[in-house]
């Protein structure tokens, strides 16, 4: 079968994928360590230079008629909604120096929205890949999440750490990225399991408030510690020099939290698969009762899960609403299938919307794509609507190119 898309140098589709985190939460903006993987769903963006300094953005998941902004008039507040990523990060590799083309972006993905499993990065990763290739501009990748982050802090105006982007232009298939957000350095860490996610459809949103006042909290915790960041308290019994109770609690979670990420790191690097399970379970009850970001969908799915055989489970994310992820045993399908009829029933029974249950599997970071039939439509993506669900993301069997 031909590959028809690269038609031109100044034309083709790029995908990310999203995120789920093994261990370290609210880890990343306190200098501390994180251990994502990238997940095998993500969003592709499918991309046409443009002879104009024009920017055309169009998503199959928000149907209208294509967004459209010229490249000057690119700054922090010009665009709002699902657009201002892919807008932000035009913007903000301009802002580093990078002669980006006018473009056609159309937008697909398979990374449920609001499930906590990193949709947007997915998407700023994809077109920070399509528009520094079609510029011509090397950008190492530590350095292109970076930007990614920038567009979403300054431009989305989200707060959010480097967690995310990392993972989605790092990760690598079988392994997890333990990442040390103080220094930037990164290692794979072999992980090859099929984890369960269980999207309790409850959304999250980190532009609400609470994401961002538990950044305040940390840094205030900080600094009545006398410490940079959070990250330098590396005797958790440190913390109850906290007078506030709140403050006390949301150090108490970094520094165990940076505690279990290390841990899990020995586990895997021994082959000991099993034992992270309870390290998973444990630091839900740190994200529940010390960080207070859980959620009553989460807690309901991560008691259902073990209870019927997972080996662990937590939720994962921002907090307030998105995943949880459990820990099965690979070789057992049957206990996989409790977990799942378990936690159906506990929602059903709390008639609670019935939750989504996907495969997490270790998968490969962003990369260019081709594609076959029928995938490259005529017209596309010129084209007003982008590819359609059984698109790249979806159905198609990615190669990268
Ligand atoms: C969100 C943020 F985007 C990440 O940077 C990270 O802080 C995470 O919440 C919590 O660990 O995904």
């Amino acid at each position: 079968m031909t590959p028809i898309v690269q038609r031109g140098t100044g034309e083709g589709v790029w995908f990310a994928p999203g995120r789920a985190n093994l261990m370290g939460e609210h880890t990343d903006y306190n200098d501390g360590f994180v251990l994502p993987f990238a997940l095998a769903q993500g969003t592709t963006a499918t991309v046409a230079q443009r002879d104009d300094a024009v920017l055309t953005l169009t998503s199959h998941q928000r149907p209208g008629p294509p967004i459209e902004v010229a490249l000057e008039d690119l700054a922090p507040g010009a665009i709002t909604g699902w657009a201002a990523y892919p807008a932000g990060v035009a913007w903000a590799l301009r802002e580093a120096g990078v002669k980006v083309p006018g473009a056609s972006i159309a937008i697909d993905s398979d990374v449920p929205p609001g499930a906590g499993l990193s949709s947007s990065a997915a998407l700023e990763c994809a077109v920070a890949l399509a528009l520094t290739e079609l510029a011509g501009a090397a950008i190492p990748r530590r350095e292109l999440a970076a930007l990614a982050r920038r567009a979403e802090n300054e431009f989305a105006g989200v707060p959010s750490g480097i967690m995310d982007q990392s993972a989605s232009l790092l990760g690598r298939a079988g392994h997890a990225l333990l990442l040390d957000c103080q220094s930037g350095q990164t290692s794979q860490v072999p992980f090859t399991a099929r984890l369960l996610i269980i999207n309790t459809r409850a959304k999250h949103d980190l532009t609400a408030g609470e994401y961002g006042a538990r950044r305040a909290e940390c840094e205030e915790a900080a600094r009545q510690l006398s410490v940079p960041t959070l990250r330098f308290i590396t005797n958790c019994g440190d913390t109850s020099r906290l007078r506030d109770p709140i403050l006390r609690k949301r150090a108490r979670h970094i520094c165990t939290d940076n505690e279990r990420v290390l841990r899990a790191v020995t586990l895997l690097r021994d082959g000991k698969y099993a034992e992270v399970g309870p390290l998973l379970t444990q630091a839900h009850a740190s994200l529940r009762d010390d960080f207070e970001i859980s959620w009553p969908e989460a807690d309901v799915a991560v008691e259902a899960a073990v209870t019927a055989g997972a080996l662990g489970a937590r939720m994962i994310g921002g907090g307030f609403g998105g995943s949880v992820l459990a820990l099965v045993p690979d070789d057992r399908p049957a206990i996989r299938a409790a977990v799942t009829t378990a936690v159906a029933a506990a929602f059903a029974a709390r008639a609670w919307t019935a939750p989504e249950f996907l495969d997490a599997i270790p998968s490969a970071g962003a990369r260019r794509l081709t594609l076959r039939p029928p995938l490259a439509r005529s017209g596309y993506p010129h084209a007003a609507s982008a590819p359609g669900r059984d698109g790249p993301a979806a159905g198609a069997t990615p190669q990268p190119v």
